[in-house]
C-alpha cells in the first residue's frame, strides 16, 4: 500500500508461525491483531553472520544490563525510578546498529539505558551513572533517566515525553545547515529520536512532525508502541492507533514495522536513513512492541493480562534472532552461549567498577550546570 504513508509488507515466509487474526484470542486486542496482520520479512539478504552476531551481542548486551538494574535497584543501589527496556531491544539494536556510530545522532527518553549502551557507551559508565557515581556518563548528575555521551552522540534521556523530539529535530535541523549552509558536503549525519506510543498525542510530537517534512530533514522519528503508557491502553487513548499514518498528515513517509524482529526494524531502517542521507527527508517509523516488565521498578504490573504478556514473551525478540541465525546456519547455539557469558562477565565488571567509583564532590556541585 503506497500513500504519502507507506505500509511495508515484504514477501511472505512460507516457513512463518501461524498465528493468523482468526486463531487469535480476541481479549489479546487490536495490538495483538495489527502484529498478527504483519507478514513475516523472510529471510533478508543482508543478513550475514558477522551482521547476526552483532545484533545478537547487543540485544543480550541490552536485556542482560536490564536484569543485572532489577536485582541492584531491589538491593538499594539506585534510587528514583527505573524504567526497563526488557522485550524492546529489537528497536534499539535494529535502528542504531543500521546508522553510523558517533556519526550519527540519538535522543532517547526515560527508557534510555539501552539505547545508550547500542550507540557504545560503555556498560561501566552508564551502570555508575545509575548509581549516581563520578564515572557515570552524566558524571552522576543525571541518574537512570538523564544519560548523555557527546563522545557517543547521545543527545539524552529525557524525563518529560516528547521532550526529546525537538532537541533531534534541532540536531537534525544542524546536519543539513552545515551541509548547505556552510557547504560542509561531509555533513551527512541523521538523527533517530525514540519514544513511546503515550508520547503520539502530545504536541511536540506532532508540531517536530511538520517542521521535519517542511525542512526535509535527515531525521527518523521511531515510536517505541509497546501499547501501555504507565497504565493507560494506547487503544483507548488514541482516535488513531495506527501511528504510522500520522505520517501522511504531513506528506511524510510512514512505515509499521515488527518491533520484535530486529532485521525487519534494521531493513526499514537503513531504507529510512539512506532516504534521510540523500536528502529525501524524515520517515516516521513505528514499531510494534511489548514490554516484559511494569512501567517501571516500582510499578507492580497488575493491570496487564497475564495471555497478553504470554503472547509477546512467546515473540522474546532475542530468541526469534537465534532461532533464524541457527535455522540458516549462521551460527551455532554453542556460539551464543559464550558471547552470553562475555556479556554477564563484561556486566558483573560493569557492577564492581561502579559499586567502587567515587561519588561526586560537593565541591563540584555547581560544575556542568548550564546556566
Ligand atoms: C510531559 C509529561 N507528562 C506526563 C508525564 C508522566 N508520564 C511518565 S511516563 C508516561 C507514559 C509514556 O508512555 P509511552 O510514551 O508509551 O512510553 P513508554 O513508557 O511506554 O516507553 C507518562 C504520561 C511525563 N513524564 N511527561
Ligand atoms: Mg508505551
Amino acid at each position: 500500500m503506497e500513500s504519502s504513508g507507506v505500509h511495508q509488507q515484504s514477501s511472505p515466509n512460507p516457513d512463518a508461525e501461524d498465528f493468523s487474526p482468526q486463531t487469535l484470542d480476541p481479549d489479546l486486542g487490536i495490538h495483538v491483531e495489527r502484529y498478527a496482520n504483519l507478514q513475516d520479512s523472510g529471510n533478508q539478504q543482508f543478513l550475514t553472520r558477522e551482521l547476526g552476531l552483532t545484533l545478537f551481542r547487543d540485544m543480550v548486551l541490552g536485556r542482560r544490563f536490564e536484569d543485572k538494574c532489577a536485582e541492584m535497584y531491589y538491593r538499594g543501589k539506585m534510587f528514583g525510578f527505573v524504567h526497563l527496556y526488557n522485550g524492546q531491544e529489537a528497536v534499539s539494536t535494529g535502528v542504531i546498529k543500521a546508522s553510523r556510530l558517533k556519526h550519527d545522532w540519538y535522543c532517547s527518553t526515560y527508557r534510555d539505558h539501552v539505547h545508550a549502551l547500542s550507540c557504545g557507551v560503555p556498560a561501566k559508565e552508564v551502570m555508575s551513572e545509575l548509581f549516581g557515581k563520578s564515572t557515570g556518563c552524566s558524571k552522576g548528575r543525571g541518574g537512570s533517566m538523564h544519560l548523555f555521551s557527546r563522545e557517543h552522540h547521545l543527545l539524552g534521556g529525557y524525563a518529560f515525553i516528547g521532550e526529546g523530539i525537538p532537541i533531534a529535530l534541532g540536531a537534525a535541523f544542524s546536519s543539513r545547515y552545515h551541509k548547505e549552509v556552510f557547504n560542509d558536503s561531509a555533513s551527512n549525519a541523521i538523527t533517530a529520536a525514540f519514544f513511546g506510543d503515550g508520547t503520539c498525542n502530545v504536541g511536540q510530537f506532532f508540531e517536530c512532525l511538520n517542521m521535519a517534512q517542511l525542512w526535509k530533514l535527515p531525521i527518523l522519528f521511531v515510536v517505541e508502541n509497546n501499547k501501555w503508557a504507565i497504565g493507560m491502553d494506547h487503544n483507548r487513548a488514541t482516535s488513531d492507533p495506527e501511528i504510522w499514518r500520522k505520517a501522511a498528515a504531513f506528506g511524510m513517509h510512514g512505515e509499521e514495522v515488527d518491533g520484535m524482529d530486529v532485521l525487519a526494524v534494521y531493513d526499514a531502517a537503513q531504507r529510512a536513513i539512506s532516504r534521510a542521507r540523500n536528502g529525501e527527508g524524515p520517515t516516521l517509523l513505528e514499531c510494534l512492541t511489548y514490554r516484559f516488565r511494569g512501567h517501571s521498578l516500582a510499578d507492580p504490573d497488575e493491570l496487564r493480562s497475564h495471555s497478553e504478556k504470554e503472547f509477546w514473551a512467546d515473540r522474546d525478540p532475542i530468541k526469534l534472532l537465534e532461532a533464524k541465525l541457527t535455522e540458516l546456519q549462521l551460527v551455532t547455539s554453542n556460539e551464543l552461549r559464550t558471547i552470553e557469558k562475555e556479556i554477564d562477565s563484561e556486566i558483573l565488571e560493569a557492577v564492581e567498577f561502579a559499586l567502587n567509583a567515587p561519588e561526586p564532590l560537593s565541591t563540584e556541585l555547581t560544575e556542568f550546570v548550564w546556566a
